[in-house]
């Protein structure tokens, strides 16, 4: 990859793009980030990257190709550095076993389909017994991640199975680390602790305290705005 050349098109509070340049980060890639503010209508530029959904983020090629949906991006990065024979070459975003690479875009894609829409819905949905509900398949999500955690990481750190690395699956999640301690606030919930997922727990402490999540995860307060502004254009 061409340092300095690559382009997110993405926003500060946006868990997705976070989880972007998560990837890009761990992987030691320049690149530089387009807000792209997000409203009733969307721009020229981003339209033209994302024709399909026409959201964020987006990653833009050097040479102006686009790379759609996070999760994608994050596996371009690893096929990207791997194929240059990078540094980290080996596998740092995702184990180089083929059932556990499986495995570990398996639990990314219930991350995006059950646990973040049920997440989501706890701030956002629109009636009182559909949030109560949320609340639910939230913990129910959670908890199917807490047996996933003992499963992947081997007794590791993170979800990788790697002390100091984290992978797909941790950016997978970890990226709603801030929009999670934002709705437990907004609600006086507790949906990762020590007592219903102590797992869940330990490794959400090693994650945001890892140096590319510090530099890239929003501050919860500002995750807080932007939920209350949402509910306030949705509610
Ligand atoms: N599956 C997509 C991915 O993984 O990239 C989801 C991206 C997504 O939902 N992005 C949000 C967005 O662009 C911002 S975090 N929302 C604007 C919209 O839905 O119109």
């Amino acid at each position: 990859m061409t340092a300095g050349t690559m382009r997110v098109l993405g926003g500060e509070v946006s868990p997705f793009t976070a989880r972007a340049r998560l990837a890009l980060e761990l992987r030691g890639v320049a690149y530089e980030l387009l807000d792209e503010p997000l409203g009733p209508k969307k721009s020229d530029r981003l339209l033209a990257a994302n024709p399909v959904y026409g959201k964020i983020p987006v990653l833009l090629l050097p040479d102006g190709r686009a790379i759609c949906e996070s999760a994608v991006i994050v596996q371009y990065v690893e096929d990207v550095v791997r194929g240059t024979g990078g540094a980290e070459a080996g596998g740092l975003l995702l184990p180089d076993d083929p059932y556990e690479r499986a495995m570990h875009r398996f639990w990314t894609v219930f991350i995006d389909d059950k646990f973040w829409p049920a997440l989501d819905a706890v701030s956002l949905a629109p009636t009182a017994d559909e949030r109560a509900q949320a609340v639910v398949d939230t913990r129910a999500a959670l908890n199917r991640l807490e047996e996933v955690f003992k499963d992947r990481s081997s007794g590791a750190a993170f979800f990788s199975g790697r002390d100091a690395a984290p992978g797909l699956l941790d950016l997978a999640l970890g990226c709603f680390l801030p929009a999670l301690r934002a709705c437990e606030r907004l609600h006086g919930l507790s949906l990762i602790d020590a007592s219903a997922t102590p797992l869940l727990d330990g490794w959400s402490r090693r994650f945001a305290a890892h140096p590319a999540a510090k530099r890239i995860l929003p501050d919860t307060d500002k995750v807080v705005q932007f939920t209350k502004f949402l509910q306030e254009m949705f509610g």
